[in-house]
């Protein structure tokens, strides 16, 4: 026991250090439990480049949340960006000598590509992706999940740009019995054992198929941030960001459903039948959660604006439905009673989200919420109220609101 204390303490120790950039002189002093002041001072703003109103649900690993008004760009840029990490983001990256093979079973050939081969023998596709954390609204479950309390702000909209994974695919070859494509990136294990793997998820064959799954080394037309997956990233947009794999390495076709860590059991996983709040639900009654709901967000105003009385004033925002597209997106000021069309644009490209604005009037001085409620292609709409309870709470697609006040 005291070995392993030990251990965690000093791999806890030289994670500081690297974070620092300089040894804590009588580090080992410190108690494992202690928060040094420097973490508290270094907010993720400049770990990672993160904007001030940015927030951190856990350092260890390191989640990082937007706040709606923080995403009323149309293209998300880095520090707007929030961060999942399951472990440790990898350290030392060298893009030089950076391999990805690509091999598994369903594999006709086992290859590997440099980045310089990704990027000067295949055709690069640049597309704006929605990538929004299955666990996105997850603090509103009751009774509450574990795991990061999400509220609103584990979606963004980059743009990526990379090689089709269908491209690589064919390079190397499919055997007809391909299912599933799984990832294997170089984040490291929150225990410091080398021989975990953290997480390793990944795609059905269908969805690896299609062009805008992308093996990414560009985000926003600049090399991928490090926190983000410098230097390779799969980019499958529309599905639970869990499936686009960070920092990766390896990629396995696969003859059955991925079965890597994180991908079996409950993780990522919804009740394949609605069930109570609460209920325990057996493994095998889990499906694999794959297109994301129909979500919007109102971006502008941010929540707290005083709005001066008299004419219109202008309500954005984003929204998005998974692998699907978004026909409709309506406004609410009177608690859902009444609801008044907002002008939705078509996406940048399939999988990214539609902007929408609403010009808004408020009848007299006071307290208002505005709602939005989305409607995707197939005629679903939000839930007004916290959808379908699941053991691990995913897929919170709730309407958003927000307070404005006409003074
Ligand atoms: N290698 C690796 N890839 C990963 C993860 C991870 O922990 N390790 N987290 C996944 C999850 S759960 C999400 S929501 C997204 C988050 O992407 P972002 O941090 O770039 O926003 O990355 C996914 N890819
Ligand atoms: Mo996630």
């Amino acid at each position: 026991m005291t070995k392993r204390r030990e251990f965690i303490k000093k791999s806890a120790l030289a994670s500081l250090t690297s974070i620092l950039g300089t040894e804590i002189v009588f580090g080992e002093k410190m108690l494992a439990t202690y928060a040094p002041v420097f973490l508290e001072q270094n907010d993720p703003q400049s770990l990672f480049g993160k904007h001030k109103e940015m927030t951190t649900l856990n350092d260890r690993p390191w989640n990082i949340e937007a706040k709606a008004h923080l995403l009323d760009d149309l293209i998300t840029p880095e520090d707007r960006m929030f961060i999942r990490n399951n472990g440790v983001i990898p350290e030392n990256i060298d893009a030089d000598n950076w391999k990805l093979t690509i091999e598994g079973e369903s594999a006709k050939t086992t290859k590997n590509y440099s980045l310089a081969d990704l990027k000067n023998n295949f055709k690069s596709y640049t597309y704006q992706l929605t990538l929004e954390c299955g666990g996105n609204g997850r603090s509103e479950f009751n009774p509450p999940a574990k795991g990061n309390q999400w509220t609103i702000g584990a979606v963004s909209c980059a743009k990526w740009t990379g090689v089709r994974l269908k491209d690589l695919l064919a390079d190397v070859g499919l055997k007809p019995d391909a299912v599933y494509v799984g990832y294997y990136g170089k984040d490291t294990h929150l225990s410091g054992d080398p021989k975990k793997v953290v997480i390793s998820r990944g795609v059905p064959i269908g969805k690896a198929m299609q062009d805008e799954t992308l093996v990414a080394f560009q985000m926003n037309g600049k090399d991928i941030p490090l926190a983000h997956g410098y230097p390779l990233r799969l980019i499958a947009g529309g599905f639970p960001a869990s499936a686009s794999g960070k920092w990766i390495d390896r990629l396995s076709i696969r003859n059955i459903v991925h079965d890597g860590p994180k991908m079996t059991g409950t993780a990522y996983r919804v009740p394949c039948e609605t069930v109570a709040p609460g209920t325990e639900v057996p493994e095998d009654k889990m499906c694999i959660i794959e297109s994301m709901p129909v979500k919007s967000l109102v971006t502008y105003p941010k929540s707290g604006a005083l709005i001066p009385l008299g004419d219109t004033f202008e309500v954005r925002g984003k929204a998005w439905a998974g692998e699907l597209s978004v026909k409709e997106l309506q406004v609410s000021i009177d608690f859902g009673a009444t609801w008044q069309k907002a002008q939705l644009e078509r996406p940048a490209n399939r999988l990214a989200w539609q902007p929408w604005t609403a010009k808004v009037k408020l009848p007299r001085k006071g307290y208002y919420e505005v709602w939005a409620r989305a409607t995707d292609n197939q005629g679903t709409s939000q839930p007004m109220v916290v959808p379908g309870w699941n053991p691990k709470g995913y897929l919170n697609n709730a309407c958003h609101r927000i307070a404005v006040k006409a003074v």
